[in-house]
């Protein structure tokens, strides 16, 4: 999408009940809200061309701080000219800050007040993080919208656990502020912690609108909390952000919890269930997830769904699809992925048109009425 946008910025096409549409303009193009972020860890949407990304509707991909620092390298990064030039992907990117991939994936990790300590996974090797240098290194992959680093604690946790990581959260997002300084075309979001504990969420919420940042992301949910627990945090987060401000979940997640997230007013997603998924032999379809492993699908001539204009959705039967995943064909992999990153992109489509027309409601019901015919 080209674009005369020289700054960020934020518009409101439309609203229903919290439920929000609008659009994100930068100047590598716009992002259409509620969007989903395809991700794209490693420079790559794993099995994804880039044009075969942009073409099924997705604006913006997600890029990991953790995953490039460690390889290729945050400078070597630059000398190549950025991601990306690199991944060939010219719309805006969005990159995570790396706390919460050193959390999940990284040994001997190490948290203080100056930053994260860990051992990569790759290699063994120790590496350490402050917030400045995560803003420098997101800077140095050319990311367009930069995430301060955080502390996300796994639920359930106690009190005094969740309220330390989400003060020091509060303070890491101060320092990052300072150390993004001022870029006109990319912003910097602050992220909300605060575990399953609204008031420790409103507080987290309040202090970062006070720093006044370009957009709010939501952290520390679906890890492990049930999704009653989620929608009521985003409930107890949602009235102290600001209405002209992008709000983003991070994370999630499925369908149903982004069709449940959207209702609660929030505008961004990104989950690597879609892209995972289709590399497991996993569908996600209007009618419900398919599971191609299945015995039940050896002899099914019947495609995904022969409605879809997404060819690998509506040209290849069953039967070849279990084949192909009971193979560990690679195909089989790329043409799940597609299906499955369409499928993300349409139920985000879909949900724009209905809040535009008033009846996000009515295309919930709907949508998870199509749900209720899968497989038993
Ligand atoms: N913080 C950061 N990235 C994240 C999360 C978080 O809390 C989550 C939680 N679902 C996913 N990715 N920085």
């Amino acid at each position: 999408m080209t674009t005369t946008e020289t700054t960020f910025g934020f518009t409101l096409h439309g609203q229903d009940g919290p439920a929000r549409t609008g659009a994100i303009t930068m100047p590598r193009g716009t992002i259409r809200t509620p969007a989903f972020m395809p991700v794209g860890t490693a420079a790559t949407v794993k099995a994804m061309y880039p044009g075969q990304v942009r073409d099924l509707g997705a604006d913006v991909v997600l890029g990991n701080t953790y995953h490039l620092m460690l390889r290729p390298g945050a400078e070597r990064m630059a000398r190549l000219g950025g991601l990306h030039r690199f991944m060939r992907w010219d719309g805006p990117i969005l990159t995570d800050s790396g706390g919460f991939q050193v959390m999940s994936l990284s040994a001997l990790r190490k948290i203080d007040e100056a930053g994260v300590t860990f051992r990569s996974h790759i290699d063994g090797s120790t590496h350490h993080m402050s917030p400045e240098r995560s803003i420098e290194i997101q800077g140095l992959l050319g990311s367009d919208i930069q995430m301060q680093l955080d502390e996300c604690v796994r639920l359930p946790a106690g009190k005094p656990e969740i309220e330390k990581a989400m003060h020091l959260s509060l303070r890491w997002a101060e320092r990052c502020r300072v150390a993004f300084g001022d870029q006109p075309g990319k912003a910097m979001f602050g992220i909300v912690q605060g575990g399953d504990l609204p008031v420790l969420r409103a507080e987290s919420a309040r202090a970062l609108v006070d720093l006044d940042l370009k957009g709010y992301a939501v952290g520390g949910l679906a890890v492990g909390e049930p999704q009653e627990t989620m929608f009521a945090m985003i409930e107890a987060v949602e009235p102290h952000l600001p209405q002209t401000k992008p709000r983003y979940l991070m994370g999630v997640g499925t369908p149903d919890d982004i069709l449940g997230a959207v209702a609660r007013g929030i505008d961004m997603f990104d989950c690597v269930m879609p892209t995972r998924a289709g590399r497991h032999g996993l569908a996600y379809t209007r009618h419900g997830k398919v599971n191609l492993r299945n015995a039940r699908y050896a002899e099914d001539t019947t495609p995904l769904d022969e409605a879809s204009p997404c060819p690998a959705t509506r040209d290849y039967s069953r039967a070849y699809l279990h084949h192909l995943v009971r193979s560990n064909e690679i195909l089989g992999m790329m043409l799940l992925t597609w299906n499955n990153l369409a499928y993300y992109q349409d139920l985000m489509a879909g949900a724009r048109a209905a809040i535009r027309d008033g009846r996000y409601a009515e295309y919930c019901a709907q949508t998870r009425e199509g749900w209720a015919r899968a497989e038993a």
